[in-house]
């Protein structure tokens, strides 16, 4: 008996291009500039160190990039904003997000699992937010991707996930961001039982780690609530590359945003699913810890060398990676040089 398996004929199996590995040096060079932030209070700091470190670097990936979900209009963002063209110029047309660091007060205040994300997909497969800034979130594990109704009640949807990964309601852990929006969910998830992991900020981090109960186990098993749009989409990219599914539903914070959003032709009352939010098959997603989390952990810097800790994956492939990396900051261009 060998252990490896026979390779399915007719399957094109060529090594190719994973470009979520380039990706990586992005979100490095953006968690290593916005990490010396760490605890000082000021998340526009945070944010501004983290778009000018990541910008060059996606500037020299082989991609034609449009950045679909970036750091808002042009008008306020001077860099990876909406519509700007990112990359070589050479390569695959795609569509980016970016969130420099979703969690930029975690790292002002050094609270866990603030990180670095960038994702791609194919050309026009990203969901485009337009208006809508919040988004009614839930994110399963792959076990229970389709065990779910995700318009049944909260306590229903937490008992279908545990029937599906074989555990008792009691002992699953749901992820909520701690916000005041959240009394009446938080309310139905401890009325059948549940434990909640209160996320200050940051639910990419959250979906992520409700959806990969056997890759990263960071003791997160669903996730529920009302969120950003923009960290929806970004959640749906990396969900398509470790399993799982996130269900979402867009929640507009008053009637001026409903209204721009329903002349938009945005359907208020449908699910969308991961694929509605991501779709295609050439999605990399790439995420570098900036502060200490139960996913990554945050940038070390050490007298010879700063580390890094990294997470890489790519939906064609399944391929999930955690990339640990020594820089040298004499030498790396990647890292920012102290003004
Ligand atoms: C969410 C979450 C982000 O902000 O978008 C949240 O996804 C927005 O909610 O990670 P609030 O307006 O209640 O803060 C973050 O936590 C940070 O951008």
């Amino acid at each position: 008996m060998t252990s490896t398996q026979p390779r399915p004929s007719g399957r094109k199996r060529e090594p190719d291009r994973n470009l979520a590995v380039e990706l990586v040096r992005a979100t490095e060079a953006a968690a290593m500039a916005s990490g010396r932030y760490l605890g000082r209070g000021d998340k526009n700091q945070v944010d501004a160190a983290a778009v000018d470190a990541m910008r060059p670097v996606l500037g020299t990936v082989a991609m034609r990039g449009v950045v679909v979900i970036g750091e808002g209009e042009k008008d306020e963002a001077p860099m990876l904003f909406n519509g700007e063209q990112v990359g070589d110029g050479t390569g695959p047309e795609v569509d980016i997000a970016v969130d420099p660091v979703d969690g930029t007060t975690l790292v002002a205040k050094a609270l866990p699992d603030g990180l670095s994300v960038v994702a791609l997909a194919e050309r026009g497969k990203m969901f485009d937010p337009g208006p809508c800034f919040y988004m009614r979130k839930l994110v399963v594990p792959p076990a229970a991707a389709d065990a779910v109704d995700p318009e049944a009640p909260v306590g229903e949807i937490i008992a279908a996930v545990g029937k599906a990964l074989g555990r008792k309601t009691d002992d699953l852990t749901v992820a909520v961001l701690d916000r005041p929006r959240h009394e009446g969910l938080v309310a139905s998830i401890r009325e059948v039982g549940a434990m909640i992991k209160f996320l200050p900020d940051g639910d990419v981090a959250g979906a992520i780690m409700a959806a990969s109960e056997d890759t990263i186990d960071a003791g997160v098993d669903l996730l529920f609530g009302i969120g950003g749009t923009p960290e929806g989409v970004i959640a749906a990219a990396a969900l398509r590359c470790l399993g799982g599914a996130i269900f979402g539903r867009l929640h507009p914070r008053n009637d001026e945003e409903r209204a721009a959003a329903i002349e938009q032709g945005y359907d208020l009352s449908r699910i969308l699913t991961t694929n509605e939010l991501c779709g295609g098959e050439d999605i990399f997603f790439a995420a570098t810890g900036v502060t200490d989390g139960a996913l990554l952990k945050g940038v070390r810097y050490g007298s010879e060398r700063i580390s890094t800790t990294s997470l890489s994956m790519r939906a064609r492939s399944g391929t999930i990676r955690f990339i640990q990396t020594f820089h040298d900051p004499e030498r790396s261009t990647l890292v920012p040089t102290l003004s």
